[in-house]
């Protein structure tokens, strides 16, 4: 099954949002296979981000990431990856639909408070920085009540 990558950035932990976030996830069917609370180095998040590091927003955007601790989490499920990024919603919160986290919860683009990874293999590449100790292996027993096979 596929995994993704999802943050919920400084703000997202600021407004008390951890439990929205992971609620969702979770309700969905989706499975938590690794999370952490951490604050990251200005060089990690701009290791992160690497492919906006020419646009003019990025500078702002690596300060935002670093300024309190961010949730780490890996799940997976099927179709996780496009999927979740509906969870999440649109990047201008503005434009993201109510019932998407960024709809729901955030107006400026630069405090959208959750990241999402946007392809498998930029899943794959943001689960490798994030946590190169590897993802809890585990089955949920309701698997059968949510996935046909
Ligand atoms: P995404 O998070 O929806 O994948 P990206 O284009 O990958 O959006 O941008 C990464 C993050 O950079 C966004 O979530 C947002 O926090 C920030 N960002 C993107 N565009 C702008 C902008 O025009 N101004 C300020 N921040 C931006
Ligand atoms: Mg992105």
């Amino acid at each position: 099954m596929e995994q993704t990558f999802i943050m919920i950035k400084p703000d997202g932990v600021q407004r008390g949002l951890i439990g929205e976030v992971i609620g969702r996830f979770e309700k969905k069917g989706f499975y938590l296979k690794a999370m952490k609370l951490v604050n990251v180095e200005k060089s990690f998040a701009e290791k992160h981000y690497a492919d906006l590091s020419s646009k003019p927003f990025f500078a702002g955007l690596v300060e935002y990431i670093v300024s309190g601790p961010v949730v780490a989490m890996v799940w997976e499920g099927k179709s996780v990856v496009a999927t979740g990024r509906k969870i999440v919603g649109a990047t201008n919160p503005l434009a993201a639909e109510p019932g998407t986290i960024r709809g729901d919860f955030a107006v400026d683009i630069g405090r959208n408070v959750i990241h999402g990874s946007d392809s498998v293999e930029n899943a794959r590449k943001e689960i490798a920085l994030w946590f190169p100790e590897g993802l809890a292996e585990w089955q949920s027993n309701q698997h059968s009540w949510i996935y046909e096979a």
